[in-house]
């Protein structure tokens, strides 16, 4: 695949203080959308993710994928994940959004809802491996594909709210302050019945899992 990409609309900062999410729109026509979407469907090595929970081994519904530069091993909710090494698809979006966020990521988690049922809680992505011990930013670029779903910003400590719907092609991008003072979850709704793959592109430091 030899895909022709946007250039970026003008970044918006969604958050009204206490972190920066920035919306660059649609960065794929629909139609290389749909390509990457069918592509990733067939190809990415998806497994139900799990997780550990007071001693009990649990199942999620939505699947993950896991790649990065390396096989870098994972410690996480109770258990060990490994990565698998960029496929040339999405070693090319990578750096695609590399060259569009001016920041480089080492590792991308993916993610397969199969219809509006399955979605993920609200959470912030601050484990020790996404966060810097030297203090540099974590920066986390966001690319959704397929079904158009909704996605919310909650305020640990302040009554804020900040909803998005995220469309197929779009890239957002978490950065400064947003997993420290933000949680955020993917929306769950009986009335969507296609599926979404959404790529979390970030910058793992394997050194620091604990
Ligand atoms: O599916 C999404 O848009 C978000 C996924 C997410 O929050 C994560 O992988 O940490
Ligand atoms: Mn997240």
């Amino acid at each position: 695949m030899n895909f022709e990409l946007f250039e970026p609309e003008a970044r918006i900062n969604l958050l009204p203080y206490d972190g920066v999410v920035e919306d660059f729109g649609l960065i794929l026509t629909a139609e290389q959308s749909e390509k990457y979407l069918q592509y990733f469907l067939a190809h990415l090595a998806w497994q139900h993710d799990e997780v550990v929970l007071y001693g009990q081994h649990y199942k999620t519904a939505r699947k993950v994928a896991w790649y990065g530069d390396e096989n870098y091993q994972y410690h996480y909710s109770g258990t060990f994940k490994q990565a698998h090494v960029w496929t040339p698809g999405l070693f090319r979006l990578k750096q695609h959004i590399e060259n569009l966020v001016g920041h480089s990521f080492n590792s991308c988690l993916a993610n397969l809802y199969e219809d509006g049922i399955q979605g993920v809680g609200w959470h912030s992505d601050d484990e020790p491996a996404l966060v810097s011990k030297a203090g540099l930013e974590t920066v986390i670029a966001s690319l959704s594909f397929g079904a158009t779903r909704k996605f919310s910003f909650k305020h640990k400590h302040k009554p804020a709210k900040v909803d998005l719907l995220l469309h197929s092609g779009q890239l957002i991008v978490m950065r400064g302050k947003t997993q420290q003072y933000w949680k955020h979850t993917l929306r769950k709704s009986t009335k969507i019945i296609e599926p979404r793959v959404n790529l979390t592109f970030r910058y793992f430091y394997p050194n620091e899992q604990h």
